[in-house]
């Protein structure tokens, strides 16, 4: 597929919003550029601005700032130096249909649920995944893994002497990404967003009943939470209240493997520090967000949330180690070395929703807050790992009797700044300082467009609002693949994420992913055999879309919450014009 030098958000782009972008292009001088209606009308020209050479891309690039056009088409496209982008929309609902799907992958992620044909048609449906019959081997009665089963090869025990003579009811949850592992700090970072995305839109006074995308996000959220309220440790055994970090397959399934069909053994994993406070920070937010609605839910959750943070204190250097380092371990590690960020968040979640003096207190003794020793604004943005900024845009978004809370939202508003300031020919605003795109960049892209969304929410900036919406248009195509990185959403998208169902290049009879999945996206690393041969290129072109490159390609549900979140940011400006 020969793809155009022409870049653009192929979705479109709002009436009253930003309009940008990038062509590659060797020339130093300006080029003229034309935008043309599909019958080859010219509705409005002028002149590219020549950046030079974008070490992103590795490519000599201009941009186009059509943002003065203000006029909705269905199809137009954008034509400079001889090339033709592929064509677009402006208009305003260009997001509705895309939020949907964004969503609608968590449902059809689901584990131990059937998927009927309603959810997104007959070739989605499928028979429950992992709910205690056979040939699964989990996830009703799953045990600890058995100890000695974390040696490494140099005979460190990873889980050091931990195992446990219990079954835990693990089932339901969604499956994380294209393996059928369930993690909790991947599902928690998701499930906060999620709810984030709820608690905005009542924020917003936008209608959250059924059938809206809140409900949908709402539904969804605390489906998984459920699951991770399964995995903490019963009143009475060795580390009550802790958290298991994850339930996965002794060894790895090839692809493809349907859910309901794989046959191996399932374990749950050591407890974490940092499970247990995901579990504590997304409890507490749900007992805010549900209050009212159901009050009992409500009390049950924040109780929940008060036991994780209180095993978390007792256990504070529980640390989920790297089992990658064995051999086909079965699931991802998920491995996290420093927890003040996690620990951060939960004080902040719990402080939100209790007022309390306790909270606050560990908050503001937590090296993440203000005048802390440690950044809780980096300009990778933040992902399942490094949560404090996530931690501190609640602080700054959710009402709340915080003393300092004008100064956490000037903290938010600065970070926007920085991000906007790198000002990326393409747009995003994910600039890595080394320059090098991290697995999952696609993921880091979409939160560091929602750290300054976030923003002009608190300011109410449109510089602030402009910035976000354009940070969206590289997912959909305004990148140096020219892809759109979502599935069924543009003229060219990325069709072959890394699943075991997903899989229709490896078996006809399966199905390309649903509609609003978003790709990991370009790795620097390139830790997988298809695209290792990739390495040393530039880091927008360490990519390829293929169901083997689980390095570079894979869906996850924690990339497609961070879609979620800013796509119904994106959505609820309407045409993007000012209110009339
Ligand atoms: O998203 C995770 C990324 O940040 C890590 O660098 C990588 C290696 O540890 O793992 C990614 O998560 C994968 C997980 O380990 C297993 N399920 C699929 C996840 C997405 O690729």
């Amino acid at each position: 597929m020969i793809t155009s030098r022409v870049h653009v958000n192929q979705v479109g782009y709002l009436t009253g919003g930003p309009k940008g972008a990038t062509l590659v292009c060797a020339e130093d001088s300006p080029q003229q550029w034309q935008l043309r209606a599909a019958t080859g009308e010219v509705l409005a020209e002028g002149d590219t601005v020549p950046r030079g050479l974008d070490p992103s891309s590795g490519s000599r690039v201009h941009t186009v700032d059509f943002s003065a056009v203000r006029t909705p088409a269905a199809r137009v496209h954008l034509v400079a130096d001889g090339a033709t982008s592929p064509s677009f929309a402006i208009g305003g609902g260009l997001y509705d249909r895309l939020l949907h799907d964004a969503l609608t992958v968590f449902t059809l992620q689901r584990s131990g649920v059937a998927i009927g044909a309603d959810v997104a048609g007959a070739q989605y449906a499928r028979a429950a995944g992992h709910l205690g019959m056979e040939p699964n081997l989990g996830d009703t009665q799953v045990s600890p893994l058995p100890r000695g089963a974390a040696f490494t090869n140099h005979g460190a025990d990873l889980y050091a002497g931990w195992s446990g003579d219990y079954v835990v009811d693990g089932s339901g949850g969604w499956y994380d990404a294209g393996d059928q592992g369930k993690y909790v700090v991947n599902g928690g970072i998701a499930v906060a967003q999620l709810l984030g995305l709820v608690e905005r839109a009542l924020r917003a006074g936008q209608d959250a009943g059924p059938g809206t995308p809140a409900a949908l996000a709402l539904d969804e959220a605390r489906w998984e939470l459920d699951w991770m309220v399964r995995m903490q440790v019963a009143p009475g055994l060795r580390l009550a209240g802790m958290v298991h970090h994850k339930l996965h397959d002794e060894r790895w399934t090839p692809l493809p493997t349907l859910p309901a069909l794989d046959p191996q053994r399932r374990f749950v994993h050591r407890p974490s520090t940092a499970a247990t406070l995901n579990l504590a920070a997304v409890a507490a937010q749900v007992a805010r967000l549900m209050a009212v609605a159901d009050p009992e839910y409500a009390a049950r959750m924040l109780e929940v949330a008060r036991t994780a943070y209180r095993a978390a204190r007792a256990n504070p250097v529980l640390l989920a180690p790297d089992t990658n380092v064995i051999a086909n371990f079965g699931g991802g590690p998920y491995n996290d070395s420093e927890v003040d960020d996690e620990f951060y968040w939960a004080a902040a979640e719990l402080y939100l929703t209790t007022g309390e003096a306790g909270y606050l207190a560990d908050l503001r003794d937590n090296p993440y807050h203000l005048g802390g020793a440690k950044p809780a604004f980096v300009p990778q943005g933040f992902d399942w790992r490094d949560v404090a900024a996530w931690a501190r845009m609640q602080l700054a978004v959710v009402d709340s009797p915080l003393p300092e809370r004008d100064e956490v939202r000037v903290s938010l508003v600065g970070a926007a700044e920085h991000l906007l300031a790198h000002d990326e020919p393409f747009g995003h605003l994910y600039s890595p300082p080394d320059g090098r795109y991290a697995w999952g960049s696609n993921g880091m892209v979409a939160n560091c467009a929602g750290i300054v969304a976030a923003a002009s929410d608190v300011s109410g900036d449109p510089r602030l609002r402009d910035g976000a919406l354009a940070g969206i248009d590289y997912l959909l195509g305004r990148n140096a693949m020219g892809l759109s990185y979502v599935t069924g959403h543009g003229s060219a998208y990325a069709h072959h994420q890394h699943s075991r169902w997903y899989a229709r290049s490896l078996d006809p009879s399966l199905p390309d992913p649903p509609p609003g999945t978003l790709s990991g996206g370009p790795n620097s690393d390139v830790p997988d055999p298809v695209s290792a041969p990739l390495a040393g290129r530039p880091a927008q072109r360490c990519y390829v879309d293929d169901v083997q490159a689980f390095g570079v390609n894979e869906m996850a549900v924690n990339w497609n919450s961070a879609l979620a979140w800013l796509v119904a940011f994106a959505a609820s400006q309407g045409d993007g014009l000012p209110a009339a």
